[in-house]
């Protein structure tokens, strides 16, 4: 007779593991389901603990150390969900680091695992393997929770500690160190419980009640939103709906109010508004292009609404700070704002007319516009851009569609060049059912273009559109326009992109007009188990800046520091 399976009291309340196993089972727990990595001698035991689990857990190795990190930072911004990386020290950890301060900037829930030289050697200096002076102190400045992981019984809830640091407040990635000689550490270590979820933080009723009779009552509401508002769409929705205020968003913002909203903006309209409002109810963002480049004056009331405690003073201290999670807190905004709120008609006429003169004027930056606009047909609503920092990308923050939450990701204000690929690559890694595809120019793909090999590797449909025009292009035409044509260190020597991607293996194509760019998406689309890369040749694009570089409209002087 089969014995009956043990109840869960019957089970022996710890087991013994080594630290990788305890880690590895910790990342389970907490819902991981891939880790991006490269290996090396000092992670050999995490290695090994990572194949004993597969299954459950799926190890994704790159070629790069940035396109692991990369990789789980885009895998993180296209789900909002936690996702882990691991690495070697030193150079390792190093090669990931500018992918971890863009995990900062962009608040992206991204757990490093780095590796250690000898637990009793750290702080010595006796020229280990991969040794840097301090790492624990320059992962410190990148992360807001770090921790180094001394044996199996500590594993677990450093893991959770880590985790619930990156969820919680302001988000962001967080690091947890462990030695080549502490992964194999055997012992006792309880059997992991899934996290119970983080309580409701209560909240301030009467900074809210004080929020909805300022923004109630004003005569032209605008509401501003970053990062920050992207798990807060249908209430920025409704709230844009009762105040009839238009949403502007530049980079991180995009796509929480759906662009075929006629109150949803972006930074030209958003400009307009920002000269006349008298209220703005600011979500997730640091409002930097406003505060720097627009300018304030005492006839704008600001309302911040953030995670992060210290953000809404940094700048200028606010009428109102609301601090926590943005839903609820705007769902708490929406109940109370008819009490207050004036009797507003519709904007909605008056808003489609400047969108399409606007629309008119965005036409004269031709083959920008032509090129995002046969992105756009071709690529679903749900379907994901992720944008390199390249002219045409400059061009999308303005004039990109962007219908959904989640689906254009962007740099942020690290605007670091070269990230787009591999991110775009997670991304795609993380969402399997929509189609992702990266804008990226010829300087910035080719930072992490080896990461083609992860690509084939681990079958990720990722389409990657890369404008050639032989320059680093934005740069080419600041020292042409401002420098006196005085060309230094901004032309390129280019692959043929298509040779070079088919020599990975991947499908690849030239693309010479929009028309034959549409039609090569839709392609790509169709191929849900092999990546795409489509050149376009292009020449000097047109400048996009006097859409971007805004002027003063506001106060008399530039505020940079707090009254
Ligand atoms: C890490 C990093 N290095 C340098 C820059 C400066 N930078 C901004 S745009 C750019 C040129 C980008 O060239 P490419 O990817 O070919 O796009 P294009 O401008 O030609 O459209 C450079 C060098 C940056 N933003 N980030
Ligand atoms: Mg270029």
């Amino acid at each position: 007779m089969p014995s009956p399976s043990p109840s869960p009291d019957d089970r022996p309340a710890c087991a013994v593991t080594t630290t990788a196993e305890a880690t590895v089972a910790a990342l389970i727990t907490h819902g991981l389901d891939t880790i991006y990595a490269l290996p090396g001698v000092h992670n050999d035991v995490l290695f090994d603990a990572l194949f004993k689990a597969r299954g459950r857990i799926r190890t994704v190795h790159t070629r790069h150390e940035q396109g692991a990190a990369y990789m789980a930072l885009g895998a993180a911004l296209a789900t909002g969900r936690p996702q882990a990386y691991s690495v070697v020290p030193g150079p390792g950890m190093l090669n990931s680091a500018a992918a971890l301060l863009t995990a900062y900037g962009t608040n992206a829930p991204v757990l490093a695992l780095v590796g250690h030289i000898p637990q009793a050697a750290i702080g010595r200096m006796h020229g280990h393997l991969h040794e840097v002076r301090d790492q624990a102190g320059i992962l410190q400045r990148l992360v807001d929770f770090h921790a180094p992981i001394r044996g199996p019984g500590e594993a677990a809830h450093l893991v959770a500690a880590a985790i619930a640091s990156m969820r919680t407040g302001r988000p962001g990635p967080a690091a947890l160190e462990c030695a080549i000689d502490s992964w194999g550490i055997e012992g006792p270590v309880p059997l992991a419980s899934a996290p119970a979820p983080a309580p409701a933080a209560p909240l301030d009723e009467d900074a809210i009640r004080a929020a909805a009779r300022r923004l109630g009552g004003a005569a032209r509401p605008l509401i501003v939103v970053g990062g920050g508002a992207q798990d807060a769409a249908a209430e920025v929705t409704e709230l844009s709906r009762l105040l009839q205020a238009p949403v502007l968003a530049f980079r991180r913002g995009r796509g929480v109010l759906d662009a075929r909203n006629p109150l949803s903006v972006t930074l030209p309209l958003g400009h307009e508004e920002w000269a006349k409002t008298d209220a703005v109810l600011a979500v997730g963002t640091h409002l930097h292009i406003p505060f720097n480049q627009w300018g304030v004056d005492e006839d704008l009331a600001i309302v911040r609404l953030d995670a992060d405690p210290e953000e809404p003073a940094r700048f200028k201290v606010p009428a109102v700070a609301l601090v926590g999670d943005a839903a609820p807190i705007l769902r708490r905004l929406i109940d109370l704002i008819p009490a207050h709120n004036l009797s507003r008609p519709s904007r909605h006429d008056e808003m489609a007319a400047r969108q399409a003169r606007l629309r008119a004027r965005l036409a004269g930056l031709g083959p920008l516009m032509a090129y995002l606009k046969a992105i756009r047909a071709a690529l679903p609503e749900d379907g994901i851009l992720v944008e390199d920092v390249t002219q045409m990308a400059f061009a999308a923050r303005v004039a990109f569609p962007v219908y959904r939450p989640r689906t254009y990701i962007s740099p942020g204000y690290q605007d670091n060049l070269g990230w787009g690929f591999a991110t775009a690559l997670g991304a795609q890694d993380a969402r399997r059912e929509v189609p992702v595809v990266a804008i990226c120019g010829d300087g910035g793909f080719m930072f992490t273009a080896n990461e083609l090999a992860s690509a084939v590797c681990h079958r990720i449909p990722l389409t990657t559109v890369v404008f050639a025009d032989g320059a680093f292009g934005n740069v080419r035409r600041n020292q042409e326009e401002r420098y006196g044509n005085r060309l230094i260190g901004c032309d390129l020597a280019n692959p043929d992109f298509v040779r070079f991607a088919e020599s990975f293996g991947v499908a690849a194509e030239r693309a010479r007009t929009p028309e034959e760019l549409g039609a090569a998406l839709s392609r790509a689309f169709r191929r849900r188990d092999e990546a795409t890369v489509i050149e376009v040749p292009v020449g000097p694009l047109p400048s996009p800046w006097e859409f971007i570089r805004l002027p003063r409209v506001r106060g008399a002087r530039a505020a940079l520091t707090r009254p």
